[in-house]
């Protein structure tokens, strides 16, 4: 596959309501939109690092200046055999995983597209629907949180996530265990306690909460390995996990029971599915994450998520949850069973919407093979 042109364009999304998190209140969503050209055919992927560092030391800014300096200059005008072959391409560059991602998500659409199969039948998904959940951000009050888990599951989502932060924790998940004993119900920190907080843990633990995800360090792995020999709960990694490596060094040490997958996080799908595998081999449960990303993200996830491991429902929700409207067609939608359907035609299997794309868009470059760069 010659590679003859990539495009960056840097988007901007306002969500249809605030994401409050320990890491604080988002209104919008910027990320590294990656379009990938060669052959005749043109593939997509989405770049997760945000406009803050705040997730992740990856911003926007750093993103785009390792594509445009390293990453892109590694593939651009060079006839690929394979993903792997990029990769190779540019293992000199370490870290930086979400700008990695976003350029691989491309070359997996692009190469799809070529192939004439879909991304989730190339990635070696074996579901044709998924199961989704939906994350709740803090709110301010109990009322208005059982309110929005009520207009969830009314609208179908299986699982019930949410963010806690110190002093926003046990008495969200009191009341919401009170009001709905049966639901799957999880609780997301990012890395917002320490090992002084056991106690607060222990409480949770009477709760039949499905999982505890990153309650301590955001690289931590040894001191979640203490907390987790005290708890019945599992604990679940994200922000900890960027690598296959990280993941078996988590597991060998009991760290965590259940492993959320970000294909950003972990540098791209490739890293997603070793994982996945690695952890199938050990009976550890994997889930997919989610980044708020827009369609063309999003179309990606869920085509990993079709893989046989990812038994416990994603955060991966309908595009009007986080969306007015969508930069793809169609958006994605939740059945009322909740389950979301993976698309089967070509690539990523939905159509970009240029016109919202160009809305959306407040930098764009374009690289090309002859010139290097324009535009
Ligand atoms: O920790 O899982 C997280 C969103 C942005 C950054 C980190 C996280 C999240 C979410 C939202 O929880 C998941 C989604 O996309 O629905
Ligand atoms: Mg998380």
């Amino acid at each position: 596959m010659k590679i003859e042109k990539i495009e960056l364009r840097h988007i901007k999304m306002e969500l249809v309501s605030p994401f409050t998190t320990s890491m604080g209140t988002e209104y919008d969503e910027e990320h590294i939109i990656v379009r990938v050209d060669g052959e005749g055919s043109t593939g997509w992927g989405e770049s997760v690092a945000e406009g803050t560092p705040f997730y992740s030391y990856e911003t926007v800014t750093t993103a785009w200046h390792i594509l445009q300096d390293f990453l892109i200059p590694s593939i651009l005008g060079k006839d690929i055999s394979g993903i792997d072959k990029a990769i190779a391409s540019y293992e000199k560059v370490r870290g930086h995983m979400m700008a990695k991602a976003g350029l691989e998500a491309a070359l997996w659409d692009l190469f799809a597209k070529s192939e004439n199969i879909s991304l989730s039948k190339m990635l070696g998904g074996t579901r044709d629907k998924i199961d989704v959940g939906v994350s709740i951000g803090i709110q301010s009050s109990v009322a208005e949180l059982i309110k929005k888990v009520e207009g969830y599951l009314a609208e179908g989502y299986k699982r019930i996530k949410i963010k806690i932060s110190p002093g926003n924790d046990i008495q969200f998940v009191q009341a919401l265990r009170k009001e709905f004993p049966n639901i799957l119900l999880q609780v997301d920190a990012n890395s917002a306690y320490e090992l002084k907080h056991i106690g607060l843990f222990k409480q949770m633990d009477d709760y039949n909460l499905l999982l505890i995800e990153q309650p301590l360090g955001y690289e931590d792995i040894y001191d979640h390995s203490k907390l987790q020999r005290e708890l019945k709960t599992p604990i679940c990694l994200d922000e900890s996990i960027h690598s296959l490596d990280d993941t078996r060094a988590a597991i060998e040490l009991d760290s965590c029971r259940v492993i959320n997958i970000k294909p950003g996080r972990v540098g791209g799908f490739t890293e997603s599915k070793l994982i996945h595998d690695y952890c199938a081999s050990k009976k550890i449960p994997v889930w997919h994450g989610g980044m708020l990303e827009s369609g063309i993200g999003r179309a990606g996830n869920v085509a990993l998520a079709s893989l046989p491991n990812f038994t416990l429902p994603g955060d991966i929700s309908a595009s009007k949850r986080y969306y007015k409207q969508d930069i793809v067609e169609p958006e994605f939608i939740v059945n009322k069973d909740g389950t979301m359907d993976v698309p089967t035609l070509l690539g990523i299997g939905v159509e970009v919407n240029m016109g919202m794309l160009e809305k959306v868009t407040v930098k764009r470059k374009v690289f090309t093979w002859r010139s290097r760069t324009t535009s």
